[in-house]
């Protein structure tokens, strides 16, 4: 198997939306209850986002709910923060409980922001998790050496890499390294990002990653030492997915292809969600074996 798109791509548009918006894109993804969960993006028409949940028995077939799951105005104590919208989550499950980590937009730039839900209808919003300029965060699924452990791209004074940082309670973090530089004069070279929280494999944490170069986004896949996670043991030679067809060439912002969330099934097959042209939403499958094997 290599990395194959869904024959019926884009698996949702606008018009799967039960309320008016201008785009449905980047969600983060869960397996819950038995049914998978894509937490969708979707820009109003006044061009701020919020997010709403898209729910599906077989991971193919997606139903948008009525209503949104957060909103800006949801983050009372944190609203200065998202004012302009909160973007592209990413889900981790920690023991029983799911971390959200998303954009808030403001006139502050956008930085980090942590919520947490057992059951996905209540949300506990811790709030900014870094200063601005930052996103792209994506927490492990353990504790590694006692401690979690995140992935984020801070941008400020154009940064452009991942870095890796460390907390004793998912609320403070510290330890910060630079953990992936982009390869200069490559697909990556403008910059880079994590698209994904990290997968735990016998060989290493394997993270999907988006590159850009001339703002064309592609995605790239890498490999993480177990015990010192800041070690990249692996990594794709170029881009994995490319945008290639017309419903990731043409949309809001051409030539994206970016994910920020992906599903491991219990048979070892991943799929990835990701959006094309800041757009839609899009499957591409593929398995853990593979993904592994692009790494060395
Ligand atoms: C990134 C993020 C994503 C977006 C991508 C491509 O910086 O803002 O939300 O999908 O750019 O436009």
């Amino acid at each position: 198997m290599e990395i194959c798109r869904y024959n019926k791509n884009p698996i949702l548009t606008k018009e799967d939306v039960p309320f008016k918006v201008n785009s449905i894109f980047n969600p983060g993804a869960v397996k819950y209850d038995g049914k998978y969960l894509l937490f969708c993006r979707v820009e109003m028409p006044i061009g701020r986002s919020s997010l709403v949940i898209a729910e599906s028995e077989d991971g193919y077939n997606f139903k948008v709910a009525s209503k949104h799951v957060l909103t800006p105005e949801d983050h009372k104590d944190f609203y200065d923060y998202v004012k302009w919208g909160i973007e592209d989550t990413r889900i981790t499950q920690i023991e029983n409980k799911f971390y959200l980590t998303y954009t808030g937009y403001s006139k502050f730039q956008p930085l980090v922001m942590l919520s947490e839900t057992s059951n996905f209808v209540d949300f506990k919003i811790h709030g900014p998790i870094s200063e601005p300029s930052n996103k792209d965060c994506a927490i492990f699924p353990e504790k590694i050496n006692g401690y979690y452990w995140k992935v984020d791209r801070p941008s400020a004074e154009k940064r452009r890499d991942i870095w890796i940082s460390r907390s004793p309670d998912i609320i403070h973090w510290g330890g910060h390294k630079v953990l992936l530089e982009p390869e200069p004069g490559t697909w990556e070279t403008d910059r880079i990002g994590s698209s994904s929280n990290p997968i735990k494999t016998r060989e290493g944490w394997l993270m999907l990653y988006h590159g850009v170069r001339s703002s064309i986004y592609k995605l790239g896949v890498v490999l993480l030492d177990l015990e010192k996670p800041w070690l990249v043991i692996g990594k794709s030679k170029g881009p994995i997915i490319s945008p290639d067809y017309d419903y990731e060439r043409i949309g809001d912002v051409n030539n994206v292809i970016f994910s920020n969330g992906w599903i491991l099934e219990d048979n070892g097959d991943v799929k990835i969600y990701y959006s094309g042209a800041d757009m839609n939403i899009c499957l591409a499958e593929t398995n853990i074996q593979y993904l592994l094997s692009l790494c060395k």
